[in-house]
């Protein structure tokens, strides 16, 4: 494989062993907690597909996709709707972040048994497949990282597992996101296309399009912007590497130890004024609704805290600090079940 400019790490899932991928993975987790990962079985076309279907989707008039609007994080929440930086709103800038997204619930006939079916607008009617079969894959894929970084820590074999199992209900989602260009845009606000934020569940699998770049990952090192770069495929068959990131609950799981990093979307103005849409898919993956976020019993995360003390990833960025409030997942001595805890940070984005 050719080195990559990037200042994030590439793990391999096809060359390595289980072993030696949980120990790369707890890695990249333990410190960035953003990582590319490439070998994973997916390729381009089944990737190419669902964008081809956002891109028809984004495109049909407003009032159409207006249609669905979203409810329980499921649907359409149309451009400025969702607010992203709970800071920004919190200091009375109440505009959303200049983004339209879609939010699919996992539909396999195993999944969410006894759930209401999601209404699809027509755009979906003939692709339920296609984007049932994409999100299983998504998932498989997400349990296999999650196993593997559980036989790092030496989390009993299935423990992850089984509380994000697919046929449970709970918070996975597959989200479609449009960022139209805004050649006129008003200023640096304007830039900011999704607000500084932390994501909910356990890990997120993100979609970019080539050469469609705007991912920035808050570095704890030096509290700058790192950018992501949006890679083409780099193996035949195999899809364009998938950025993976540890999000709030797995990071309380495993005590603070693996990092859920503050990431945004930013055009500079230049970027903007070139005129050109970015489009990327995310696959939110969520516990069970009923999981209770008691940290994990696992030594080596025991070891792992004790050794860092203070200096745990979760002490160090200001922006962390500030916001653990709203990330914490025990409150009034209480520990939060997964879907309380998504519920309290949704009720935020969308308030
Ligand atoms: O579009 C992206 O690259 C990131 C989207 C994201 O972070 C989100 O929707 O939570």
């Amino acid at each position: 494989m050719p080195a990559l400019e990037n200042s994030l790490p590439v793990i391999d899932l096809s060359s390595d062993s289980e072993a030696v991928i949980g120990q790369k993975l707890y890695e990249a987790a333990s410190t960035l907690g953003f990582f590319f990962i490439e070998g994973s079985g997916l390729t381009q076309e089944e990737v190419d597909e669902v964008f081809r279907l956002a891109e028809k989707f984004f495109a049909t008039p407003a009032e159409e996709k207006q249609k669905f609007p979203i409810t329980k994080n499921r649907g359409y929440s149309s451009f400025k709707q969702e607010g992203l930086d709970v800071d920004r709103r919190e200091n009375g800038q109440k505009k959303g972040d200049p983004k339209e997204l879609f939010n699919f619930a996992p539909f396999a006939e195993t999944a969410n048994p006894g759930s209401e079916v999601q209404p699809l607008p027509p755009t979906f009617a003939d692709s339920r497949e296609t984007i049932a079969v994409f999100t299983e894959r998504c998932h498989k894929l997400a349990q296999r990282l999650l196993e593997a970084l559980g036989l790092a820590l030496e989390v009993e074999p299935g423990w992850l597992s089984s509380r994000h199992a697919l046929d449970r209900p709970g918070g996975c989602t597959l989200r479609i996101l449009h960022y139209p260009a805004m050649a006129d845009i008003e200023g640096p606000d304007d830039e900011i296309r999704a607000g500084a934020h932390t994501d909910y569940g356990s890990m997120t699998l993100l979609f970019q399009r080539e050469a469609q770049s705007g991912l920035e990952v808050l570095s704890p090192v030096t509290g700058e912007w790192i950018s992501v770069p949006a890679l083409g495929p780099r193996a035949p068959g195999q899809c364009a590497p998938i950025v993976v990131n540890i999000a709030d609950q797995l990071s309380f799981w495993f005590g603070g130890v693996l990092r859920s990093a503050y990431h945004r979307v930013r055009f500079s103005t230049a970027a903007q004024r070139t005129g050109k849409d970015r489009y990327s898919m995310a696959y939110f993956v969520h516990p069970a609704s009923d999981v209770l976020l008691e940290p994990i019993p696992s030594r080596v995360i025991a070891a792992a805290i004790a050794s860092a003390g203070e200096s745990l990833p979760e002490n160090k960025s200001e922006k962390e600090q500030r916001n653990a409030e709203v990330r914490r997942t025990v409150i009034d001595g209480r520990v939060l079940t997964a879907g309380e805890h998504l519920a309290r940070r949704l009720a935020l984005a969308f308030s």
